[in-house]
């Protein structure tokens, strides 16, 4: 078992956003209040690779070991204000203005400013015990902070620790709601700097999750809230063996879960969703064993299971038990149901009614969500629209056009799995 932590950055609005829905839910995971940060009795599982505990007894505060990181400071406010008893305030590091959803504008000029305010926090969570080995970032590609100011964290955690995994879980911009229009330049060069550091990549389409949020949660006007909690929830599922152990199930490091997901660095990234047990039992009572779920996911949720249609690097499927949240591993008897090689399988085998199954998928398809963004990228660079923008902050059209082509060559490479 990794004695490690694992630090948790939000970068930008959605960013921040999705990583405090995250935190609001880890919390309540191993039994810590969110709205105080202090639990009733101990918590539950293995709550010091994400928190530090200050003070003693009925007065001790679970500290989220995290970092918040934005150009300007509207988001970052509101969540200080919201859970004002919970993230110690000097864990926000912002700038005075917004990046103006430009990427040059947050790596460089923001990016600098705030570099000693960065490095303040992560030599404060460095001296803490355990230290971290492990980063989560989430990220809004589509924003200029959510690209840049993640493209400068990702050099400084390499920084602090070079073998350290990064994991990043990224919103992807959006095609059909309307969007600033410099987002497929930024999300381009986002993903390029995330596929040069991190080991694993959970991108998200935020239209797929609005539409899973109405057709399987029941969720009458979906909104970017319940979003960001679909996304905290899958990140829930895929990490709840290393936060719990379960009788037969030892606790992993994130870098194991990293590798199940991305076994190959040249294809680190992955999607997927989060689906309620209960609609899957409602439409099939005798659905029973871990197979048979992932058998009816897969078979009748493909529409909403991005990506398990094409070729599959390596699937990860995830039992969350909101009750007792017991991640367990497969049991013998489903080997009556053919579940592939390749699936990696962490379900209760008597499921729950109230417990939902996390699918994530590394697969080909993931190479057409880049080509799609580079196509969009194309169609502003053809005719190099809102390039100044770009260039008067100091990037050059050879930077602008190699980034673009990692990204291409990435994506053929994807498509030649
Ligand atoms: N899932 C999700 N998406 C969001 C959220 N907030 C914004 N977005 C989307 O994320 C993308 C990036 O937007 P922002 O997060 O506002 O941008 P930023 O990272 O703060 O960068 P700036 O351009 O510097 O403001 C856009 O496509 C938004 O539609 C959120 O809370 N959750
Ligand atoms: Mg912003």
């Amino acid at each position: 078992m990794d004695e490690g932590s694992i630090l948790v950055t939000g970068v930008g609005q959605a960013g921040s956003q999705m990583a405090a829905a995250f935190w609001a839910q880890l919390c309540r995971d191993h039994q810590i209040i969110p709205e105080t940060g202090r639990s009733d009795a101990e918590p539950t599982g293995h709550w010091q690779k994400l928190f530090t505990a200050v003070g003693t007894g009925s007065e001790t505060h679970y500290v989220p070991r995290c970092l918040f990181l934005d150009s300007d400071p509207r988001a970052a406010d509101d969540l200080k204000r919201t859970w004002s008893e919970l993230f110690n305030p000097a864990n926000f590091v912002t700038g005075v203005e917004s990046s103006g959803n430009n990427f040059a504008v947050a790596v460089r000029e923001v990016g600098d400013r705030l570099n000693s305010d960065i490095r303040a926090v992560l030599d404060r969570e460095f001296q803490k015990t355990p230290a971290p080995t492990a980063f989560i970032v989430f990220q809004g590609y589509g924003g200029g902070s959510g690209s840049g100011l993640a493209a400068g964290l990702f050099e400084i955690l390499k920084d602090y620790a070079p073998a350290a995994p990064i994991m990043t879980v990224g919103v992807l911009p959006s095609t059909s709601v309307s969007s600033p229009v410099t987002e497929p330049y930024n999300a381009v060069f986002g993903i390029e700097a995330a596929l040069k550091h991190i080991s694993l990549g959970l991108v998200f389409h935020n239209d797929i999750l609005l539409q899973l949020a109405a057709s399987h949660w029941e969720i009458e006007h979906p909104s970017i809230p319940h979003i960001n909690k679909l996304i905290a929830d899958i990140v829930l599922a895929m990490t709840g063996s290393i936060r719990f152990s379960g009788d037969e199930n030892p606790a992993n490091s994130l870098a194991d879960v990293i590798h199940d997901l991305a076994p190959h660095p040249d294809f680190p990234l992955a999607t997927g969703a989060i689906f309620p047990l209960q609609s899957i039992l409602r439409k099939n009572a005798s659905v029973r064993t871990s197979g048979q779920i992932l058998n009816q996911v897969l078979e009748k949720n493909l529409d909403l299971c991005p990506c398990a249609d094409g070729k599959i690097l390596s699937l990860g499927i995830y039992g969350k038990n909101r009750a007792g949240l017991q991640v367990l591993r497969k049991n013998e008897k489903d080997n009556e149901t053919a579940i592939p090689h390749f699936a990696r399988v962490h379900l209760s085998t008597e499921p729950s009614p109230h417990s939902a199954i996390c699918v994530l998928v590394n697969s080909s398809s993931i190479g057409s969500w880049l080509q799609e963004l580079c196509e969009r990228f194309d169609q502003l660079w053809s005719r190099r629209a809102f390039a100044n923008w770009y260039l008067e902050a100091e990037m050059t059209e050879y930077d602008i056009e190699t980034r673009r082509r990692e990204v291409g060559f990435r994506a053929e490479r994807y498509q030649d799995i």
